[in-house]
């Protein structure tokens, strides 16, 4: 057993019928929150056949969520939330995955996620492309899916923990790397592991010698552990903001005692905008895995 396999170890019960059919189908009401269109529209399009849909044995209409994705990218529809964004449509191959990378994360199929990852991967696809149009939306439809509620919060752990192992595994194709040093982690509050794991995986790759510290990791000591370890990049994840003030405050000292450091910073995360961070020529603010990876790779 390797090394990635022995954490990967997750026992949760296999997913019933009813919840696979739940987690590849979405209503019509999701279909109108994830393409900001109303209801109505959703169920005449089932209707006059344009988007193909199912009827549960209550009379509901479903929408495979592949299909959904389909006719967006076909329609030009913009994508609000839940499901992938149709610009992952031009990559081929990696959406027609989606349903089967989230029911594999849902019922902690290790096996099966990393199987379906892995072979992307060998495919050609990049672990840019590979997190921000696979993982992240995997992990989005999970967690807008369920809506809360206990069976909802189990399937999130067990998703988030899959993912972990299997981001493990695409670490470990590449062996221990000598490159320049890079470092990083998530802001203190902010409790979630998986940007900066795959920030982490991507520098690896590129050959950094890199170093994960993980979430809630004050600023404060990812600029020591930076300096100790002679970093020449630092990535920063801001995922959750507790207190903005502060929290601002701690990464702009931070950010401006490096400034004259041969040292670049590269902040990320869906509550980085709340730090309003100025620009600085040491530091990019970027958005997603495939910016930090052509930036890194400069
Ligand atoms: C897993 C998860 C959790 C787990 C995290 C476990 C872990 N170990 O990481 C736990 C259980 C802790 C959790 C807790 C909560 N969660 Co939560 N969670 C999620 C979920 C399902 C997945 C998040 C994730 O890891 N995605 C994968 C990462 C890689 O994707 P990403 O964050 O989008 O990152 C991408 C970009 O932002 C960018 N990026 C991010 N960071 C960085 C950094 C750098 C340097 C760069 C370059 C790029 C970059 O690149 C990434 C890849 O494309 C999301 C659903 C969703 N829509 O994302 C909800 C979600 C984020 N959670 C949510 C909520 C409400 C909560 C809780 C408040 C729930 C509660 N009632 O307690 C708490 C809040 C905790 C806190 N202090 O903030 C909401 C947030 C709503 C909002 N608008 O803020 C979401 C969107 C679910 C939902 N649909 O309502 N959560």
């Amino acid at each position: 057993m390797s090394r990635a396999d022995r954490h990967c170890i997750i026992q949760t019960q296999p997913l019933g019928e009813s919840a696979r059919y739940r987690m590849s189908h979405i209503s019509t009401k999701d279909a109108a929150l994830a393409l900001g269109v109303s209801e109505s529209s959703i169920r005449r399009w089932v209707d006059r056949g344009a988007l193909k849909g199912e009827r549960t044995e209550g009379g509901h209409r479903r929408i495979r969520t592949s299909d959904l994705v389909s006719y967006a990218t076909s329609q030009g529809l913009t994508w609000h939330r839940g499901v992938p964004p149709a610009s992952s449509r031009p990559l081929g191959g990696i959406d027609s995955k989606l349903d089967e990378v989230i029911t594999a994360l849902v019922e902690a199929d290790f096996e099966g996620a990393k199987r379906l990852v892995l072979a992307l991967h060998a495919a050609g696809h990049g672990l840019g492309p590979l997190f921000d149009l696979l993982i992240t939306p995997a992990m989005a439809c999970i967690g807008d899916r369920w809506h809360g509620g206990r069976e909802g919060i189990l399937d999130e752990h067990a998703a988030t923990a899959v993912t972990a192992a299997v981001i493990r595994c695409l670490r470990d194709v590449d062996s221990s790397r000598v490159g320049p040093v890079s470092i990083g982690g998530a802001i203190e509050g902010d409790p979630y592991s998986l940007p900066s794991q795959m920030a982490d995986t991507i520098l690896h790759g590129l050959g950094y010698s890199s170093f994960d510290l993980g979430p809630n990791t004050p600023v404060a000591t990812i600029g020591e552990a930076a300096v100790r370890k002679r970093a020449q990049l630092v990535w920063i994840s801001v995922n959750s903001v507790r207190d903005p003030v502060t929290q601002r405050k701690e990464i702009l000292d931070t950010l401006e005692a490096h400034a004259s450091r041969d040292r670049r910073f590269l902040l990320g995360g869906r509550a980085l905008a709340e730090l309003r961070v100025p620009a600085m020529d040491h530091v990019h603010q970027v958005a997603s895995m495939r910016e930090l990876e052509a930036i890194a790779a400069r």
